[in-house]
């Protein structure tokens, strides 16, 4: 009786904690890569590096206003030119700043 009480208990636990791992690995995946929304300016585009040059407004706690270089996928590279307004969602991969879901945005007033 006690030990399939035992028994019984540690099932529990052991299932308890396979359930918890499974919801948890998705979670610290999408943690993983931090994206911040982003608006600013295009100030040239680099199609031999993949990367626009924005001028980008403060991204709170994250970035002072400035210019720099975002890595872009073909699509983005195809879609903006130079004088552009755009928004999109940058991330730190590796060595390199990313730029993604890149859209055309309105010009401020
Ligand atoms: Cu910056």
């Amino acid at each position: 009786m006690k030990n399939r009480l035992l028994a019984t208990l540690l099932a529990l636990s052991a299932a308890g904690h396979s359930v918890a791992a499974a919801e948890t690995k998705p979670a610290e995946k999408a943690d993983a890569v931090k994206r911040h929304p982003l608006r600013g300016v295009v100030t040239s585009v680099d199609a031999e590096r993949s990367t626009l040059m924005v001028k980008h407004e403060e991204i709170p706690g994250v970035m002072r206003a400035m210019t720099m270089a975002f890595k872009v996928d073909a699509k983005a590279l195809a879609a903006v030119k130079k004088g552009d307004a755009i928004t999109g969602l940058m991330s730190r991969q590796g060595k390199d700043w990313v730029l993604e879901n890149v859209q055309p945005a309105a010009a401020k007033p």
